[in-house]
């Protein structure tokens, strides 16, 4: 078999969320950690995002496909149910993560402090007042979606699980979200439980470039 390679660098929660469904797999890969837009991923992605994968004559783009073609690709338990409704509530999930929570909530949240786009480099507290809200009505959603079975979808550890964790990996280290995070007792145990699963924990991203730990400041 050729080999498997994801493309991107490992502090994307896109490129952890295919790393974990690899492992999950069973899937052997080699990572290529370069940054969105580099001439690898642009020859890929046609926004330039990560992660790409390329696997023989196989080239993709968009973490939810890559993570199709992993699942359907490689032997080893399905990440998302053939069950036609179990499956399509482990789609429901992924996507609300990503067209709400992500975009909306998550994603501001966390450039805030990463890429902040501020003169002096400090934390955007314009952009981290206004998403707070929005973040609590969010874990609430996530709280209720996990409280019954400490899984997104079903009693499984689904694509739906791997897809939310590394984003709530980053709120779990920032100020606010951190606070919010464990204030929000399901959602905290259902975080420190599937953190510690060893797809997940061995995919820890390092800290972003000129950093030297997730320690910040709010
Ligand atoms: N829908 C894409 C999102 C990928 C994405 O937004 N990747 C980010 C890193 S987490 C990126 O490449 N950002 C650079 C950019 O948007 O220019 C997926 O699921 O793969």
């Amino acid at each position: 078999m050729p080999e498997l390679q994801i493309i991107g660098a490992p502090q994307s929660n896109y490129v952890r969320v295919v790393r974990i469904a690899c492992a999950e797999k069973g899937a052997p890969y080699t990572l290529v950690p370069v940054a969105p837009h580099s001439p690898e991923v642009d020859a890929i992605h046609p926004f330039g995002k990560i992660p790409v994968m390329r696997h023989g004559d196989v080239t993709l783009a968009e973490s939810r496909a890559i993570c199709f073609y992993i699942d359907h690709a490689f032997d080893g338990a399905p990440l998302v149910s053939r069950d036609p409704a179990e499956g399509a509530r482990t789609e429901q999930w992924i996507s609300i993560v990503n067209t709400h929570f992500d975009v909306l909530v998550a994603r501001p949240y966390v450039g805030a402090y990463f890429f902040p786009g501020t003169s002096d480099g400090s934390p955007n507290r314009a952009v981290i007042e206004s998403v707070l809200p929005k973040l609590e009505t969010q874990f609430a959603m996530l709280d209720r979606a996990v409280a019954k079975t400490g899984h997104l979808v079903g009693n499984t550890f689904t694509l739906a699980d791997m897809n939310v964790l590394p984003m709530l990996f980053y709120l779990h280290h920032l100020p606010e979200s951190g606070a919010m995070l464990r204030r929000t007792a399901g959602l905290a145990a259902y975080y420190e439980r599937h953190m510690a699963r060893p797809s997940v924990s061995e995919a820890v991203p390092p800290p972003f470039p000129g950093r030297s730990s997730w320690a910040v400041q709010g």
